[in-house]
């Protein structure tokens, strides 16, 4: 074996051991220290430098794409504060909304996809909706799921990292009125992985489990 080789492969191991450490092939986090930490490199949008009421169907800054709202017409938009509401703890002024008129009812939940050829590993973003509970979801490509976070009511970070590439993660209001303005949305993203490398962490999870079930 080539040093190059053993290398790759300790790296393999000590991944993992990490991932089989956990319950889960994702952890939820609820600060955003720990959340960068984890996520090791990312990007961030704070909705600033796009013009209030436009859009989006695709983010370069965090290398995304959204989905239609279920009107089937509309995109998630960039709103100002001063028309959606909600707390005022985080600087600037704009947020993204689930809606584009500012009445009840809401356009249904943010769907966010990683551009074509990339997943996503890790997503976290700011509830600032003053009076909603948001749950964050992460699917596979078979649309099956990864793992589902709450995020503390009214305000806050929450965000998800997960060792198993996401294809879609969705943000939905389970409490409070389902208008749910979000502000401050970091993701990491990164080219689909082999599926040798998924085939070998597989693999020493089983062996890693199989030796602690000895
Ligand atoms: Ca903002
Ligand atoms: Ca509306
Ligand atoms: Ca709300």
């Amino acid at each position: 074996m080539r040093s190059s080789q053993f290398g790759w492969v300790f790296t393999g191991a000590f991944a993992a051991s990490v991932i089989c450490s956990s319950s889960a092939w994702a952890t939820g986090y609820l600060d955003q220290s720990n959340w960068q930490a984890a996520a090791g490199t990312w990007t961030f949008d704070d909705f600033e430098s796009w013009p209030a009421g436009t859009q989006l169907s695709t983010n370069p800054i965090l290398s995304v794409n959204y989905d239609l709202l279920n009107d089937g017409v509309t995109y998630p938009s960039v709103q100002d504060r001063s028309n959606t509401g909600g707390p005022t703890d985080l600087p600037g002024t704009h947020v993204f909304l689930n809606d584009i008129d500012f009445s009840l009812p809401d356009r249904g939940p943010f769907s966010i996809r990683p551009l074509a050829g990339q997943v996503i590993n890790a997503l976290g973003a700011y509830n600032v909706g003053g009076d909603d509970t948001l749950q964050m979801r992460t699917y596979r490509a078979d649309n099956s799921l990864i793992e589902s976070f709450d995020s503390l009511p009214s305000f806050g970070f929450f965000g998800i990292v997960s060792a198993e590439p996401v294809y879609r993660v969705m943000i939905e209001g389970t409490a409070g009125n389902q208008y749910i303005p979000i502000d401050n949305m970091f993701a990491s993203t990164s080219g689909i992985p082999e599926p040798t490398t998924l085939a070998f962490l597989g693999a020493a999870c089983v062996v890693m489990l199989r030796r602690r079930a000895n």
